[in-house]
C-alpha cells in the first residue's frame, strides 16, 4: 500500500491563479491577502507539487515597466531554482482587462484583435523563457450574449487566423511549444465558442498547423455542459490531442465551481484516473481548481494536498481494478471475443449478408453490468 506521496513522475502542477486565488466572487470581496509568485512557488514545493503554470499577468502585472518585468522574472527563476519546481505550461490573460470586454481574438474590434495577438506573442516569449512546453488558450471572453452582435463564422475565422499567426510565430522563434485549446460552454460570456472539447477537436483540423495544436480539457467545463468528461478525454487521446489536462471537480448544471479534484464526483474521477493510467498518459496533470472561499492559506495547502492525494488514491484503486479477479473475469465474459467483421471486402459483405442471425436470442442476452458496477462501487468505497 502506497502512502500517496506525490513525486515528480506524477507531473502534478498548479496555476499561480489556483493556490494564489484570493477568494473574490461576483458577490464578495477577496478573503485572502494576495501572495507573491515567489511565495506560491515555495508553497507548491512544500506540498510536493512538480510544476507551476501562469498567465502572463499572474506573474508580470499588465502595466509593469520592462525593468519591473525583468526583476520579477529573475526573482521567480530564483525561486524555481531553489525549489526545483518547473514551469510546464503558460498562457495569456485575455479576459480580465476591460479591453477584452467583447473578446480577444474574436472581438468585433480589429484593434482589440491585434492587441490580443501582440499580448500573446509577448506572453509566449515569457513562457518560453521560463521553459514552458505547452501553451494554453482559454478564450473566456470569446463569445456573445446576443447573437445579433457577432457572426460565429466571423469569430471562427478570426480565431483561426490568430492561431495560424501564432503557430508561425512559435516556429519562427524555434520555441518548440505546443498549443492546447481549452473549451468552456459559458461564463463569463453568455455563450463561449468553441464550447466543448469535441468542438475544439473538430476546429483544430481546420488550422494550418494542426500537428502542433491539441486540447486542454477541463473536468468542470465538460460537467457544466452535462457531458461525460472521461469520454471527451478519451476522444482527445484517440485523436493524439491530449496535450494537457485541467483536473478539478464540479456539480453538474452549475457555474464553474473549480472544486478540489475528487471532492464531488468520485466515480467520474475514478474512471478518469483509470483511463489516464490505463493508457499511460504522460503529459502534465494540472489541478485547475481553488480552495473554498472559507479557507485560509493553511487550508489552501490542505486543498492542494487533497487534489494530489485523491488522484493517487484513485490511481491505486485503478490498479486494484486491474488485479481484481472477479472484476476481470466478469469483463472477460462481457467482452465475448474478437470482432467478426472489420475490414470491408465484397466477399466479407456477401458472407455477412448470407449469415442467419437469431435476433430474438440476441435480444435475450443480458449483461451483468449491475454486478460489475457494484463491484466498482465497493472498490471505490474501500470495502473490497
Ligand atoms: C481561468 C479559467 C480556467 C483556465 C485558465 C487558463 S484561467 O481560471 O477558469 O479554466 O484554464 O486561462
Ligand atoms: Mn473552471
Ligand atoms: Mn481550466
Amino acid at each position: 500500500m502506497t502512502n500517496f506521496t506525490p513525486s515528480a513522475a506524477d507531473k502534478f502542477s498548479f496555476g499561480l491563479w489556483t493556490v494564489g486565488n484570493v477568494g473574490r466572487d461576483p458577490f464578495g470581496e477577496p478573503v485572502r491577502a494576495p501572495i507573491s509568485p515567489v511565495e506560491i512557488v515555495h508553497m507548491l514545493a512544500e506540498v510536493g507539487a512538480w510544476g507551476v503554470n501562469f498567465h502572463d499577468n499572474d506573474l508580470v502585472p499588465i502595466d509593469a515597466t520592462p525593468q519591473q518585468r525583468d526583476k520579477i522574472v529573475a526573482d521567480f527563476k530564483k525561486a524555481l531554482d531553489e525549489t526545483g519546481v518547473v514551469v510546464p505550461m503558460a498562457t495569456t490573460n485575455l479576459f480580465t482587462d476591460p479591453a477584452f470586454r467583447d473578446g480577444a481574438f474574436t472581438s468585433n474590434d480589429p484593434d482589440v484583435r491585434a492587441y490580443a495577438l501582440q499580448k500573446t506573442m509577448n506572453a509566449i516569449d515569457l513562457g518560453a523563457e521560463l521553459g514552458a512546453e505547452t501553451y494554453v488558450f482559454w478564450g473566456g471572453r470569446e463569445g456573445t450574449e446576443t447573437d445579433a452582435a457577432k457572426n460565429p463564422l466571423d469569430a471562427l475565422k478570426w480565431f483561426r487566423e490568430a492561431l495560424n499567426f501564432l503557430s508561425e510565430y512559435v516556429m519562427d522563434h524555434g520555441y518548440g511549444l505546443r498549443f492546447a485549446l481549452e473549451a468552456k460552454p459559458n461564463e463569463p460570456r453568455g455563450d463561449i465558442f468553441p464550447s466543448t472539447t469535441g468542438h475544439m477537436l473538430a476546429f483544430i483540423e481546420t488550422l494550418d498547423h494542426p500537428e502542433m495544436v491539441g486540447v486542454n480539457p477541463e473536468m468542470a467545463h465538460e460537467h457544466m455542459a452535462g457531458l461525460n468528461f472521461m469520454h471527451a478525454v478519451a476522444q482527445a487521446y484517440d485523436a493524439g490531442k491530449l496535450f494537457h489536462i485541467d483536473l478539478n471537480d464540479q456539480n453538474f448544471a452549475r457555474y464553474d465551481q473549480d472544486f478540489r479534484f475528487g471532492s464531488h464526483n468520485i466515480k467520474q474521477a475514478f474512471f478518469l484516473v483509470k483511463f489516464l493510467e490505463d493508457v499511460g498518459y504522460d503529459n502534465p496533470r494540472h489541478f485547475d481548481a481553488h480552495a473554498y472561499r472559507t479557507s485560509d492559506y493553511e487550508d489552501v495547502k490542505a486543498f492542494a494536498r487533497g487534489c494530489m492525494r485523491s488522484y493517487l488514491v484513485l490511481k491505486e484503486k485503478a490498479r486494484q481494478f486491474r488485479e481484481d479477479k472477479e472484476i476481470q473475469a466478469l469483463l472477460a465474459e462481457i467482452h465475448g471475443g474478437e470482432s467478426q467483421v472489420s475490414k470491408y471486402s465484397a466477399e466479407a459483405a456477401a458472407q455477412l449478408k448470407a449469415r442467419q442471425f437469431d435476433r430474438v436470442e440476441l435480444g435475450n442476452r443480458g449483461k451483468p453490468y449491475e454486478r460489475l458496477d457494484q463491484l466498482v462501487v465497493d472498490l471505490i468505497l474501500g470495502v473490497r
